[in-house]
Order: C-alpha cells, then sequence, then structure tokens
C-alpha cells in the first residue's frame, strides 16, 4: 500500500543569470515533468513547484559588467526563463520567484525561527575585503598564485591548475577580481549552521534509511559524511539578497543556498493556502529534482535546515541527475556553448517533443551523456518517424482505404491477436514500476515497445495482402492496431505531451488518463480523423546548419581565448591625463645582462630621451633607427637596471604575446599629439 496521499515535487531553481538550455532540461524539469504528468494522469494529488533563483554573487557581476541592477538582470531572464519552459510544455503549478514579497518574508521568518532556538553559531573571521569597491569578497572573486603549484590565476576557492581546493586567505598575492587591486582582511561576523551537529542523523536518514537513492547521489552523501561535516556560514557580506533579520547584520544577507531552497516553501505558500499539507504532513511525498551538483544542498543542507526548524518533513528522494555534454564538450554558458531553448524553437519550430524524446532517451541518469545533432537526427528519424509515427500513420491510412475511417468490429480473436492484447498491460505495467523508479530512459523505452509490437504486429499480419480475400480478418488488425494506437496516446503523454494531444485529434478522443488504458478504448463504428503525420524527419541540412553554428561557437571562442578581458570604464578627464605623442627611435643598444631590454633613444620633437623598453625579443636595434612609435611622456620616470627611463614606448600585444610598434599611418612631425 501506499503510505503516501499525495506529492510534492520540486526543481532546482535556475539562476536567472542566463536563459536556459538543454543540459537544464534533460538533468531536471523533462525529468520532473514526466513524473508529475504521470502520476496526475494516475490521479494523484501533485504539485511542481518551480522557480528561479534570483541572488547570488554571479548576477551581481554580471549587473555591474553591464552597467544595471541585479534586478535589471533577474527580471530579464526570469521572463526568458519562465516562457521557455512553458513552451516547452513543462506543467510547473506554480513557477515563482524568490525576490517575490512571499519569499523574502518566508526566508527571512526561517532564519529568524532557527536563530531565536540558538540553532546558529555566530562567528567572526576574517575575509578578504576591497576597499575601492567597498564590498567584501566571494573566495570566487580573489584571484592570486596557488601556493601548491605556483598557477598566477587561481581562484579564492580552487586552483583549475592542479585542481587543489583553497581558502583565499592560502593564495600568495591576492588580487580582487572586481578591481585589480590588493584585498585586505577585515573582521566580520557571520552565522554558522552547524552541520556537524546533524551529521548522526543526516548518516543514519540517508545511509540505513534510503539505500534505494541513485548510487551517485548516495555515493556523494556518503563521502560527505566520510570527511565530516563542518559548521556552514549561512550569511554573506552583500547587498542583493535578503537581508540578515537580526539586530546589527546591516550590509548582510543570507547566503543565496540558505534562501534558495526556502524558495521551494514560498512558491508553494503563493499557490495554496494548503501548503502546510504539502510541507509538513508525513503522508506527503517529496521529491526533489535536480543536476549532480547541487546534492550536497539538498541532501545534506537543506535536510539539516529543515530538521533544524522541526516541523518539515524531509525529502523521499532526490533523483539527481549527472551532466549533459554538447557534442563532447562540456555545456558552457560563457562560452556559448549549449543549445538554448529559445534557439532551437527557432530553428525547429513545434518541435519541443523531437528534444524533449531525445532528451529522455539519452538522459545522463547514471553517467554523464553526450548531446549530438547526428544522434538527435537519427532517433527522431528512426524512432519517431519509422516507428511511433509509421506505425500510427499505417493504422489510420488503411482504415480510412478499406472502412472510410470508421473503426471496425473485431471478428475473431486468432492466439496471436490475443497474445498482442495481452501486452498491453504488461508494457503499461513496467513502464509504471520504471516511472516510480526514476528509471526514464527505460520508461520511453518500455512506452515505445508498444509502437514496436503494433509495426510488428502489421508487418506480420500483412493486411493489405489479404483484404481482397479476408476482409473479416483485416477488420480485427485494424481494430486491433487502433486500439494500440489509442492506448499509445495515454502512455506516450507523460513523455511527449504534444505528440499525445496530435494523436488523440487524430483519433477523435479526448485524452484518456492512465486508468483508461483497456483492450477496448474505441468502439466498433467511431470515426476517425483524416490522417496527418505525427513527426517528419529532419534533414541532413538541419544538422550541418546546427554543426555550423557550433563551429562558428568555437571558433570565435578560440579568437577571443587569450584576450584580456575589458578594463574597468574611465572618465575622459581619465583618458586625457596621458601625454602620448609621436616620437622617432634616434639610438637604440641592447641593455647588457638582460634579455628582453632595449635602451633607445627617442626625439619626442621636445627633447630627446632616454626609454628602456622591453621589446628586444621582436626587434633588432640596428633596425629601428629612424622608426616613427608612439610614447607616452608623463609617465613619472622609473629606474630599469640602473638606467632612468623617462616614459614609455606603446606597444600592441597579440594573443601570443608578441609585440609590435604601434605607428601612425602617415608620418608626422615629431611631438604631435596622440587624442
Ligand atoms: N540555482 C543552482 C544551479 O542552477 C541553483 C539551484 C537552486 S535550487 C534551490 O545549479
Ligand atoms: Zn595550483
Amino acid at each position: 500500500m501506499n503510505k503516501f496521499k499525495r506529492y510534492l515535487v520540486t526543481t532546482a531553481l535556475p539562476y536567472a543569470n542566463g536563459p536556459v538550455h538543454i543540459g537544464h532540461l534533460a538533468g531536471v524539469y523533462i525529468p520532473a515533468d514526466i513524473y508529475v504528468r504521470y502520476l496526475r494522469s494516475k490521479g494523484e494529488d501533485v504539485i511542481l513547484i518551480g522557480g528561479s533563483d534570483e541572488h547570488g554573487v554571479p548576477i551581481t557581476i554580471k549587473a555591474k559588467k553591464e552597467g544595471i541592477t541585479p534586478q535589471d538582470v533577474v527580471d530579464k531572464y526570469h521572463t526568458i526563463i519562465k516562457k521557455s519552459f512553458q513552451e516547452f510544455g513543462i506543467t510547473f503549478d506554480v513557477y515563482s520567484r524568490t525576490t517575490s514579497k512571499t519569499h523574502y518574508d518566508t526566508a527571512s521568518e526561517f532564519f529568524k525561527n532557527l536563530y531565536d532556538k540558538g540553532e546558529f553559531i555566530e562567528k567572526t573571521t576574517k575575509q578578504f575585503y576591497d576597499q575601492k569597491e567597498n564590498q567584501f569578497l566571494a573566495d570566487r572573486y580573489i584571484t592570486g598564485t596557488c601556493p601548491h603549484c605556483g598557477y598566477e590565476e587561481a581562484y579564492g576557492d580552487q586552483c583549475e591548475k592542479c585542481g587543489t581546493s583553497l581558502n583565499a586567505t592560502d593564495l600568495i598575492n591576492p588580487k580582487s577580481a572586481l578591481s585589480g587591486n590588493v584585498p585586505v582582511l577585515k573582521d566580520t561576523k557571520h552565522w554558522f549552521l552547524p552541520l556537524d551537529k546533524y551529521q548522526p542523523f543526516l548518516e543514519k536518514w540517508i545511509l540505513n534509511e534510503h539505500k534505494e537513492w541513485k548510487p551517485n547521489v548516495y555515493g556523494q552523501c556518503k563521502s560527505w559524511f566520510d570527511i565530516g561535516l563542518q559548521p556552514r556560514a549561512v550569511s554573506r557580506d552583500l547587498n542583493w539578497g535578503v537581508p540578515v533579520p537580526v539586530e546589527g547584520a546591516d550590509g548582510k544577507v543570507l547566503y543565496v543556498w540558505f534562501d534558495a531552497p526556502i524558495g521551494y516553501i514560498s512558491a508553494t505558500k503563493e499557490l495554496t493556502k494548503d501548503w502546510e499539507k504539502y510541507w509538513k504532513q508525513d503522508d506527503t511525498k517529496l521529491v526533489h529534482f535536480i543536476g549532480k551538483d547541487n546534492i550536497v544542498f539538498h541532501c545534506i543542507m537543506f535536510p539539516a535546515m529543515l530538521k533544524a526548524e522541526g516541523s518539515f518533513i524531509l525529502p523521499e528522494n532526490v533523483p539527481a541527475n549527472e551532466f549533459l555534454n554538447l557534442e563532447g564538450n562540456k555545456i558552457s554558458t560563457s562560452k556559448n556553448w549549449a543549445v538554448w531553448l529559445h534557439e532551437y524553437l527557432q530553428d525547429f519550430p513545434d518541435k519541443q517533443d523531437v528534444l524533449r524524446y531525445v532528451l529522455t532517451a539519452n538522459a545522463p541518469e547514471t553517467k554523464d551523456n553526450d548531446f549530438t545533432w547526428k544522434d538527435f537526427q537519427t532517433r527522431n528519424n528512426n524512432e519517431l518517424v519509422a516507428i511511433l509515427g509509421n506505425f500510427v500513420n499505417r493504422s489510420v491510412v488503411l482504415t480510412h482505404k478499406y472502412f472510410n475511417g470508421s473503426v471496425p468490429e473485431i471478428t475473431q480473436l486468432n492466439d496471436y491477436d490475443k497474445e498482442v492484447l495481452g501486452q498491453f498491460s504488461i508494457i503499461k505495467k513496467s513502464v509504471e514500476k520504471s516511472i516510480e523508479s526514476f528509471r526514464l530512459r527505460e520508461a520511453l523505452k518500455e512506452a515505445m515497445s508498444l509502437a514496436r509490437l503494433g509495426n510488428k504486429y502489421l508487418a506480420d499480419t500483412e493486411p493489405w495482402k489479404i483484404i481482397k480475400t479476408d476482409e473479416d480478418r483485416v477488420k480485427t488488425i485494424l481494430n486491433i492496431s487502433l486500439q494500440i494506437s489509442a492506448n499509445l496516446s495515454i502512455l506516450i503523454e507523460p513523455f511527449l505531451p504534444f505528440t499525445a494531444k496530435k494523436l488523440c485529434a487524430l483519433l477523435n478522443i479526448e485524452q484518456l488518463k492512465w486508468d483508461g488504458f483497456s483492450q477496448e478504448i474505441l468502439k466498433s463504428g467511431h470515426e476517425i480523423n483524416k490522417p496527418i503525420l505525427l513527426f517528419d524527419k529532419i534533414q541532413d541540412e538541419d544538422v550541418e546548419n546546427q554543426l555550423n553554428k557550433l563551429a562558428a561557437t568555437k571558433k570565435a571562442n578560440e579568437e577571443n581565448k587569450n584576450l584580456n578581458p575589458l578594463k574597468e570604464d574611465i572618465s575622459f578627464d581619465d583618458f586625457s591625463k596621458l601625454d602620448i605623442r609621436l616620437g622617432t627611435i634616434i639610438e637604440a643598444e641592447k641593455v647588457p645582462k638582460t634579455k628582453k631590454l632595449l635602451k633607445l633613444t627617442v626625439d619626442t620633437g621636445i627633447d630627446k630621451r632616454t626609454v628602456v623598453s622591453g621589446i628586444s625579443e621582436f626587434y633588432d636595434p640596428k633596425k629601428i633607427i629612424g622608426k616613427q612609435v608612439t610614447i607616452l611622456l608623463n609617465l613619472i620616470p622609473r629606474k630599469i637596471k640602473g638606467i632612468e627611463s623617462q616614459g614609455m614606448i606603446l606597444m600592441a600585444e597579440n594573443t601570443d604575446g608578441e609585440l609590435s610598434f604601434v605607428s601612425p599611418e602617415k608620418k608626422f612631425k615629431n611631438g604631435s599629439q596622440i587624442s
């Protein structure tokens, strides 16, 4: 007996700092949608909760880069994301956002509650602070030299070269990624949730009581326990987020991973007054659909928060997926290596189900998987068109041809017919079992096996060959074929809802629920509609277009790879402080005992001055006499290798580090101003 009376299904809240792509759909939203569509079809009480995660440092950085407010950023992407989900038929009962008033109140109250119960540890620690930007820096926004391998661009939380995870204070020569400044260490107070205190509880709950969880999820939790849980800060110094609701916490907000999961609760509140029934009663089954990078937050941190609060239920399952790659490379928003949902629909209008199908058939359930356009085409042409579409089409076309579109009656069933009819409920049960255990690619395969069965049945019985001699037999065959088609409309609905709708229209029936499954959905004499194709072929050129698009992205990425990021804006006044002019090199010689330096004498029109320049690897001193170059004159003189350098020759540097003079296109008088 199912002890659950209702289902509360949540999907990870995507960060509202970019649109959503196929990786999001495949990992989280399609599986969740299949699951809830199935439960609804079974008549269960189920709600699907979603929303945008609108806090966190990356959103503030993006806003700063684009010169807009964080609110502008999230407004823009929340709208785009929400629309994409709608277009792909993800049936959220509510799609909210973490900047909603309800959410601020709910998250604040949650924190306050734990605070009042004394669940937090207050600690003052030293954190890097950017004095120019007047803000504390998240570890990710500090770069410096890795103490392990010497890599100069290591991040404050991890060195990407040697993979060591770091604390920002470990870095040698730390720099703020916001301003390039050297940050200072400053005291700051934060609130920590003592996860270590909850470890015994969590360990027992997951390792003993949820052995049925997917091995990737169970395994990740186990390794966190093996390392030992540590208190985790749940506040941040930032001016974007839910303010910490206690006195003396000015300029501090809730850590984004503290407020975001509470977003599930806030969204439920927005959906129904009955929200507590879903969140606080033991007979609710709570399931979180997420990607693998969110496991620790949903299996450890959020449950610890819920447990500390005390009145909430915990998830029954967290069927996290692995990652989907694209054409062999990791999907990356910043590198634009993705298939964006809104772009897909421009290129393949009305083909939502094709993508839903391919992403489910190839879902990264147990390991990372690869999406390729070739596979997309093959699955469409060889499975959707050749199996499902073809079978339904043949049944409908033949019914029109032989019986004017009216469902013929069964005249007599032979053993083969009975065997085929007997398969219906077997297939149905295996689909159920697979969906209920979150094996959705298997479930889809089983649902498709009903269409395969139909195709084989028609191929074996060949009604077109016997219509002249045995019309009665053909009646039975087509009746059974149409019953298969009608049952398919129920079975495929969770996976391919747009196609199920078309199929129902074609068969002239209402969409039936799961218990409508039967050997006689269509009564004899029922009129079906004129044939239409459920799917059409994807052409080679469609695939080529997509591959060309990706190739262009790759090329652009290669070209941009080593370019330095844009510097911060400066005022015109700042610029006009630079005294840059044309000058001509009149003497040049190598600086002894150095590899790179030349000592130049430059006629600046105003004077003749000495400049030391690091260009010796690229220019032969004898060959540059008489060359007109640009020179920055008002740089404070510096001693280089004992020689006073009075200015700087401006050089262009390409991505390979090669240097070139910047010379005027026409010869002008020395001393001509550059502005
Ligand atoms: N915003 C992280 C992510 O997209 C995230 C999930 C929040 S779920 C509460 O990976
Ligand atoms: Zn390193």
